[in-house]
């Protein structure tokens, strides 16, 4: 087991300069607590920007060194990769549109080059340190290209991603000139995880519409890779908070401020300046609030906390101006000398002081438009020890899903958020405990610790899948065996796919002819009396003819429809229905292509196949299954099969599938040999039917039946040469 590398944007640190250096301080954010046990265990370490720019490299030397002693590594950023991938990419582009303020998104294809570098320097910087066994974590919305980068250079290592923020809607990821290269590099990792269901799920359906990659519930299977996208909502230290809430630096404080607001009730508000966070609406329904309930005024005040944040980014100084001149506005509107309607300050805290207005606070009002969780709310609930106290929070925040027993609102809806704010204030206190001691309960299970420990598990998990579901490489000692066994075997039947496995594909299909050094190995190996060499393709007869008839092989067109000995005529499979079957199933399935847009049916000789990859994902999967019991209903008494599969239901006559001929030619041979060559799905049926001791090889990467897999038709020629030269 190797070691543990966490990849975040910034550091979990705050660097601070004295008359005797640099002074690094733990930063206290859930993050970083929660990675606290693990980023110091061993060798793992924490890579991330240390927060401003540092020019020297002098300056640079000392703090790598200190940072290295905390297990820490930076990525130093110019200011102007501040700029343009922090400032610019990162929170004016993805931020906005992926909390669906599509009106901030900024299209810069300058910032999104930017964006690109900075991820590679990023991923240069883990290459360094990254060592065999190694599992990477990469943290959230600005890093990701990185798990892509990071596969790129090394396809084997394990990566999980976390991402803190929402995901998007399709409607709205799809705007992004840059779409498909994000999903790209998030799709280089082999855990992806969000805070909701919903947010996995938009996931899923943009990796579906945008990259045409199918998924089984939650796993997507790419051409040579499971990937897993999962929701795992992060939770707090609850213990900290609950701890912190009757520490004496706390109580110390609660009482001063208690003093100052008198017998106020205290309305809580926190937040980073953050569009985001709905701070406007909050304000103003709490100023309706206050005009629709006069006997309100003086009797509470809401507490503003509002923390700094990319105050260098436009929109987000506007936001300002609007915050302040909204307070202002309330406060002349209803202040008296005696009673400030609303306590405004904009700084940050420290954690007595945060926890002090958490235990202070009769209801907290938490109310953003859009956020991936709201941890705010939840450290709210932590601090409460007397299980008093009142949450108003929005439902378009992540933490809603939890924690239902809060009082849930429209952001939007400023009369609700009045209403409720009234309900709030005037909960009897037993019913207060009720709600939350059921949250804290919840809270207290599933914590920060218990979030990292599944992370990590479930990681762990997805790689140990993705192993199972790899088919072995035929190692040198496997293909020895192989060769062994072969040599000493007196009768041997070797059935071989055509296209994709003998020859490489090709844009005309008639162009794949077999060429001088294939036409020479089959003859060769055919002419071994041991040896009975079958082609089997889904191939029309005539064209298999023309190319191979003149070698001593056995011929198997159409999947089956077809055999021909050498030197004898094809014959017809007789255990093929008569065509009438087809009548019957094309009414169903055109019953369903007019109810399906973008559904069409295929009409081959001996099959009728119904598409729906081009049908709104969903809809497809619930007329597949519809029409795929339905017409089981009817053709499975008549020798027919009905077979889903990749965005097709198909049927066709039992007798026409390489697995069936496959298992006949074994049953009548009873070879002491068996090898079998195939690379695409109709093969699967070749491996299927053979039984555990033959050798049924994979032609290319992913999921297979095969017992082993070799990479492409060259190193299928040079298995049969060596075949040939024993
Ligand atoms: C992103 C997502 C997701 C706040 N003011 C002070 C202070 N804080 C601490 C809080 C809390 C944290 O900052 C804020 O976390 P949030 O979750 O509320 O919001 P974001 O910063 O937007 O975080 C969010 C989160 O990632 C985690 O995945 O929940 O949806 O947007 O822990 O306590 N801490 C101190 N003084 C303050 O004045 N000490």
């Amino acid at each position: 087991m190797g070691k543990t590398i966490i990849v975040s944007n910034r550091l979990p640190v705050r660097i601070e300069r004295n008359q005797e250096g640099y002074r690094f301080k733990a930063s206290e954010g859930g993050l970083a607590t929660g990675l606290g046990s693990i980023y110091k265990e061993g060798n793992n370490i924490w890579i991330g920007w240390p927060g401003a720019a540092f020019e020297e490299d002098s300056v640079k030397g000392e703090i790598t060194a200190g940072l290295a002693r905390e297990s820490m590594k930076p990525v130093f950023l110019t200011p102007q990769e501040v700029d343009e991938y922090y400032l610019g990419f990162s929170n004016q582009t993805l931020w906005p549109a992926f909390h669906y303020f599509v009106q901030y998104i900024r299209y810069s294809e300058e910032m999104w080059r930017a964006y690109e570098a900075a991820n590679r320097k990023f991923a240069n910087r883990i290459l360094e340190s990254l060592e065999p066994g190694d599992i990477v974590w990469v943290h959230d919305y600005q890093l990701l290209l990185v798990p892509r980068m990071l596969r790129q250079a090394q396809p084997d290592i394990t990566i999980g991603f976390f991402q803190h923020i929402p995901f998007p809607s399709y409607e709205v990821f799809r705007m992004l000139p840059w779409r498909r290269a994000l999903l790209d590099g998030m799709l280089g990792a082999d855990y992806v995880g969000f805070h909701t269901y919903d947010d996995m799920r938009h996931f899923l359906s943009s990796v579906h519409r945008l990259a045409g990659y199918d998924y089984n519930r939650n796993e997507i299977q790419l051409e040579d890779r499971l990937v897993v996208a999962d929701s795992l909502p992060m939770g707090i230290d609850y213990e900290k908070f609950a701890q912190n809430a009757v520490s004496s630096p706390t109580e110390e404080r609660m009482e001063r401020y208690r003093k100052s607001f008198g017998a106020t009730q205290v309305v809580l508000s926190v937040d980073r300046l953050d569009y985001s966070k709905g701070i406007p609406k909050r304000l103003q329904a709490f100023d309706l609030f206050l005009e629709q309930n006069p006997q309100y005024q003086e009797k509470v005040s809401l507490l503003l906390i509002v923390v700094p944040s990319r105050d260098a980014v436009p929109s987000y100084q506007e936001l300002k101006e609007e915050v302040d001149q909204l307070v202002g506005q309330i406060n002349s509107k209803y202040g008296r000398i005696s009673w400030t309607p609303i306590h405004y300050f904009y700084r940050s805290y420290p954690l007595p002081a945060l926890s002090a207005f958490y235990r202070l606070s009769d209801v907290a009002m938490i109310t953003p438009l859009r956020d991936g969780m709201n941890l705010v709310c939840k450290e709210y609930i932590a601090s409460r020890p007397h299980k008093t106290g009142v949450l108003v929070l929005s439902e378009m925040a992540g933490s809603a899903k939890e924690l239902s027993d809060a009082l849930l609102v429209n952001p939007n809806d400023l009369q609700a958020m009045a209403d409720t704010l009234k309900k709030a204030l005037t909960m009897p206190k037993e019913e207060q405990r009720q709600h939350i001691e059921v949250m804290q309960q919840s809270l207290q299970k599933y914590t920060i610790f218990n979030w990292v420990e599944l992370f990590i598990g479930n990681l762990q998990w997805v790689k140990s899948k993705q192993h199972r579901l790899d088919t072995l490489q035929l190692a040198p000692s496997r293909q020895a065996q192989l060769l062994k066994e072969y040599q000493k075997s007196a009768t041997r039947l070797l059935l071989l796919d055509y296209d994709g496995t003998l020859v490489p594909f090709h844009i005309d299909p008639l162009a794949c002819k077999p060429d001088e050094e294939l036409n020479s190995l089959l003859q060769e190996l055919g002419n071994d009396p041991k040896n009975h060499l079958v082609i089997i393709s889904g191939r029309k007869a005539d064209t298999l003819g023309e190319w191979l008839a003149h070698l001593p092989v056995k011929l198997v067109a159409e999947h089956g429809i077809w055999t021909k000995e050498k030197d004898a005529d094809w014959q017809l499979n007789p255990e093929l229905v008569q065509p009438e079957w087809k009548e019957e199933a094309r009414k169903i399935i055109n019953f369903y292509v007019d109810r399906t847009p973008g559904s069409f049916l295929e009409e081959k000789r001996h099959a009728l196949v119904w598409h729906y990859r081009k049908v709104e994902k969903g809809l497809g999967e619930l007329r597949s299954a519809e029409l795929n019991s339905h017409l089981k209903h009817f053709m499975e008494q008549q020798r027919l099969q009905v077979l889903h599969g990749n965005h097709v239901v198909e049927v066709k006559p039992n007798a026409v599938n390489k697995g069936t001929i496959a298992q006949k030619l074994h049953q009548k041979l009873e070879p002491d040999f068996t090898l079998a060559l195939g690379d695409d799905r109709t093969d699967e049926d070749t491996f299927a039917s053979l039984p555990e001791t033959a050798y049924t090889l994979k032609v290319g990467k992913g999921a297979s039946r095969a017992r082993y897999s070799v990479e492409d038709y060259q190193a299928v020629r040079n298995l049969l040469k060596s075949l040939q030269d024993l």
